[in-house]
């Protein structure tokens, strides 16, 4: 860290999420600066480069995480890229925000998850920034305060306007659904015990081979049941919605529409167009709660076992997308490092 006391961090991916992270360290959060940007794509890495006050561009993370004034490392390369990057950051010791998923797939994650426990700390917040929308977190205190009674069913909707032209059937599970996988541990405290996938007959404006929408349908250690509405090429805008049902009553998420219209013949709001609008909010709050935390040297929020459960749940949901069977999710006991 600098004199002052700022994070320098180097930011891994500069795509989508990636670039819109080095504008927010740069123009919204404090406390923090990219010191360097990485990307597989040279010009891309570079143009981000330019848009930040003495920041580097780099085409291999760990050269970037080696440079000088880089104290802290934020992973937004695509999901298969974070484990290569995770155990770099480890063999420099360096606290890291890694956007989800941990990583596509739990064998993976268990990789991960070992080598954080040989360093004896925790290392690792993983960017399930729903944690950190305001609206969910009135739910989540909703919930733990009780007055409604134990939570018994979730009804979530999570649709998009459109996908990444890589986008795969799987990415619908280990991309997309991985938030409700996290979302429905943090707000019931359980765990997923099964996942069942269905698929109607795909969407025809769906890019060929890509199945989509699916229903996905979770059990939980606590016999509640979650319902995902999973919709990647829905083509009006982003939604996130979920609806608690719970024994006294029921609270919902997700409708903010903005300002209410009325015209001639119709009456309406808006729908934002995608994540980078919806949660603008919340990956600020995130980005801040980790910069805060790093800078004091501890750790908080979603941990590397919150990305391996989700990833072990991502792997059942594989198997169930393939066999249309309800699938049982295996997972190791909970280490010591993250009771
Ligand atoms: P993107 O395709 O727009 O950008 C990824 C960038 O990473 C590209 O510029 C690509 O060239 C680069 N890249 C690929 N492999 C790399 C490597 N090995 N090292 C360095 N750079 C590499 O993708 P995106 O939409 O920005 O998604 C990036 C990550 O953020 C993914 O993990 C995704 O799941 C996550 N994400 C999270 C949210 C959220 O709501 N929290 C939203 C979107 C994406
Ligand atoms: C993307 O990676 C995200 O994380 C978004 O929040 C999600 O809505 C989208 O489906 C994913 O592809």
């Amino acid at each position: 860290m600098t004199q002052q006391g700022t994070l320098g961090i180097a930011v891994i991916g500069t795509g989508k999420m990636g670039a819109d992270h080095v504008r927010r360290i740069n123009d919204v959060i404090s406390g923090a600066r990219v010191a360097a940007v990485v990307d597989v794509d040279e010009a891309r890495a570079a143009s981000v480069a330019d848009t930040a006050e003495g920041c580097r561009a780099f085409t291999d993370p760990a050269a970037a995480m080696a440079a000088p004034g880089v104290d802290a490392v934020l992973i937004a390369s695509p999901g298969p890229a974070h484990e290569d990057a995770l155990l770099s950051a480890f063999e420099r010791d360096l606290p890291v925000l890694c956007e989800k998923p941990l990583t596509p797939d739990s064998t993976s994650a268990l990789r991960v998850l070992e080598a954080e426990q040989k360093l004896g700390h925790r290392r690792v917040q993983v960017g399930f920034m729903r944690r950190y929308d305001s609206e969910f977190m009135k739910l989540k205190a909703l919930l733990a305060a009780g007055e409604l009674g134990r939570p018994l069913m979730l009804h979530c909707r999570h649709r998009n306007a459109s996908v990444h032209s890589y986008f795969t059937t799987e990415m619908l599970i280990s991309d997309s659904v991985v938030h409700e996988m996290d979302q429905s541990r943090w707000l019931l405290e359980q765990e997923i015990t099964t996942v069942t996938v269905l698929k109607p007959t795909p969407n025809a404006n769906a890019p060929e081979g890509l199945s989509d929408p699916q229903l996905v349908i979770f059990e939980t250690s606590g016999g509640a049941l979650v319902n995902v509405e999973m919709f990647a090429t829905c083509g009006f805008g982003y939604q996130v919605q979920t609806e608690a049902v719970c024994e006294r009553g029921t609270a919902r998420v997700g409708d903010a529409h903005g300002m209410l219209v009325n015209r001639p013949g119709a009456w309406g709001g808006e729908i934002a167009p995608d994540f980078v609008a919806r949660f603008e909010e919340a990956y600020d709050r995130e980005v801040q709660a980790w910069v805060d935390a790093t800078r004091r040297g501890v750790v908080e929020g979603p941990s590397t076992w919150d990305g391996y459960a989700a990833a072990a749940v991502c792997e059942a949901g594989l198997r169930a997308q393939k066999t249309g069977e309800r699938t049982a999710v295996e997972m190791i006991e909970r280490p010591a490092l993250y009771r």
